[in-house]
């Protein structure tokens, strides 16, 4: 199982020191949200975040960049060290192109697959992706609630996923339960947020203590 803390929900007044704990907590890789104001209605993660993960960690990038024509950046973050690489292929018009490109760097393609999006429409991108991102909230915001109508398709996807040899990735409003039924339909990664480690109101969160709980819980 592996486990993709989201830094947009880290203390940014303490970035080095949050970045160090979540890697020392045995994190498997940080999940950097990156929006751009126009394909969603929000501004996250910019180079600077990249840089300073780099910086402060050697744990891999996750990357899932929630901006509009995602073709024009790729080369951008691939420099900025992105190891996965995923877009929302309904803002590029040749994501097929845009997939390639990113497997072109050795980065690993992903798309992302919004709780509106049907499987049907992303269904020719499989073969050419490494990660499937499917989102259990809509875009744009952490600390959303979850959408249930979602759990039909992650059932579905998670095979067809598998069968392509990618992996499938549980994006919003994750909690330790809800990972532990996920993982039961064949979900393998999750992104961890506001419900399952970035609590609020603790003045010195217990990232080990919490990813620990999760892996122990499985
Ligand atoms: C949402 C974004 C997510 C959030 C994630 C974590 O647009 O893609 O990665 O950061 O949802 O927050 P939460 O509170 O939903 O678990
Ligand atoms: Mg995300």
């Amino acid at each position: 199982m592996k486990l993709h803390p989201s830094i947009m929900c880290a203390d940014y007044g303490n970035l080095a020191e949050e970045i160090r704990r979540l890697a020392a907590a045995d994190a498997d890789y940080f999940h950097v949200d990156v929006m751009d104001g126009q394909y969603v209605p929000n501004f996250a993660c910019g180079p600077e975040v990249f840089k300073c993960i780099k910086k402060y960690s050697d744990i891999p990038i996750d990357a899932h960049l929630m901006i509009a024509n995602p073709a024009r950046h790729i080369e951008l973050f691939h420099k900025l060290g992105a190891d996965i690489l995923t877009i929302h292929p309904e803002t590029d018009p040749h994501p097929a192109r845009t997939l390639d490109l990113i497997r072109g760097l050795g980065m690993v393609p992903g798309i992302a697959v919004n709780p509106g999006t049907s499987i049907e429409t992303v269904k020719e991108l499989l073969p050419l992706c490494g990660h499937v991102l499917a989102m259990t909230v809509n875009p744009g915001f952490a600390g959303q609630a979850f959408l249930p109508h979602v759990m039909d398709k992650l059932r579905s996807l998670s095979r067809l996923v598998e069968q392509y040899g990618a992996t499938l990735c549980v994006d919003g409003a994750m909690t330790k339960e809800l990972i532990h039924k996920l993982h039961g339909f064949g979900v393998h990664a999750f992104v961890l947020g506001t419900k399952a480690l970035f609590f609020k109101g603790e003045a010195v969160r217990d990232y080990a203590a919490s990813i620990n709980d999760i892996r122990g819980s499985i």
